[in-house]
């Protein structure tokens, strides 16, 4: 159960009411994609870096270690020994962005998995079936994700196609939920909007999937090419279709201008790898812009990598030493890289949270840009 609790402009205070606990939005996933925050971030970790949310994809889980191994083991949460929410991808996006050898068909997607070259086929059903067996908390409906260059005709087939595809995934998923070996019969869909940068067919697209009662809405098929601008502008003639009372996901976004963007144009939910991947390759979020700390004038630096950062690392640690590691590539100094870089996001996030509570987040936005642009 979605609570829309406080509306500035289009930007969205609210809360996501599941099983699994209160997910307080806007709100970043920490992507942790084979059940696992790259950087040897552990489940506790993600405790004491204001983590609400992870994400982990249905294509990995369902390669390796297999979907089966999971469900046997209890599905993901106690797996990975987390208990708050968890999102999972469709296995779509990745299938489309992974996989070799790959053939769109009516019925779903053929595909060699890139660990061992083994032929798999995944549809609606095989989605379903998979995230059902993981018993994430929000399951993401199987959808095509096409390129941000594709011809109009092209998209407007596969935005139909799509919306063929989540009509069976709602039908396998509601088959689930009242299955009796089901680990989590509440689990939860959300419908994924497509239509690279046409706008007629997103807003046409928005106004099926809004008739759909889905627990949520993503707009999936951004940040793939095309530029912000495009981005912003797709997601500005688009959100406005999709219900205000349920939460709004933009998928596989961004930076932080990109969230704060999406934010003021509706969206609630958002993940990334950027903080993750950044963070193993010494690039740190700061709120004076990113810093690398690769670069010799830290090599002497007895400060924490951001002055007031309540972060397991800035607590602790010197910029110097931090560098030192990174250098000889010890796995702490990743490690704490990313650790950094999460708590970064999530306290962006716990900022707009505050400041859409108190009427403030066009001021906070703009502080914040400007901040980060020094
Ligand atoms: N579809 C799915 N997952 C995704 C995307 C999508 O379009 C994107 C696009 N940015 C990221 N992750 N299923
Ligand atoms: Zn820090």
């Amino acid at each position: 159960m979605y609570k829309l609790i406080k509306q500035e402009g289009r930007a969205k205070r609210g809360e996501l009411h599941t099983v699994h606990g209160v997910i307080q939005t806007p709100v970043f996933m920490n992507v942790g994609t084979a059940a696992a925050i790259k950087g040897a971030v552990a489940s506790e970790d993600l405790e004491g870096i204001k983590t609400q949310v992870e994400l982990s994809n249905t294509y990995h889980l369902h390669v390796r270690p297999g979907d089966e191994v999971i469900k046997k083991m209890g599905g993901l949460h106690k797996f990975m020994a987390w208990d708050k929410p968890i999102l999972t991808d469709s296995g779509g996006f990745q299938v489309f962005s992974l996989a070799s050898l790959r053939k769109i068909k009516e019925e779903g997607v053929y595909f060699q998995s890139h660990i061992d070259g083994r032929k798999i086929f995944m549809g609606p059903e095989e989605s379903m079936r998979i995230q059902s067996n993981l018993a994430s908390t929000i399951a993401m409906a199987f959808d095509e994700c096409p390129s941000s260059k594709a011809e109009r005709e092209y998209v407007q087939a596969s935005v139909e196609r799509t919306t063929r595809w989540l009509e069976r995934c709602r039908a396998e998923m509601n088959r689930l939920n009242e299955a009796e070996d089901t680990i989590n019969k509440k689990q939860m869909l959300f419908g994924i909007n497509q239509g690279a940068i046409f706008s007629d067919i997103r807003i046409e697209h928005a106004k099926i999937l809004s008739q759909m009662e889905l627990d949520g809405y993503a707009v999936g098929g951004l940040a793939v090419g095309e530029s912000h601008e495009e981005m912003y502008y797709i997601l500005e003639e688009t959100v406005p279709y999709l219900p205000a009372d349920k939460p709004t996901y933009l998928m596989g976004v961004g930076t932080p201008a990109n969230i704060l963007e999406g934010v003021e144009r509706g969206v609630d939910f958002f993940d990334c790898v950027y903080p993750s991947r950044n963070g193993r390759h010494g690039h740190l979020y700061t709120n004076q812009g990113k810093i690398n700390l690769f670069n010799a004038k830290y090599e002497l630096d007895e400060r924490p990598i951001e002055e007031g950062c309540g972060c397991p690392a800035c607590r602790r640690y010197s910029r110097g030493y931090i560098r030192h590691l990174l250098k000889a590539k010890e796995m702490l100094g990743m490690r704490l890289c990313v650790l950094h870089n999460l708590y970064f996001y999530n306290t962006m996030m716990e900022e707009i949270r505050d400041a859409l509570g108190e009427g403030n987040f066009a001021a906070y936005k703009k502080k914040k840009l400007e901040g980060m642009a020094t």
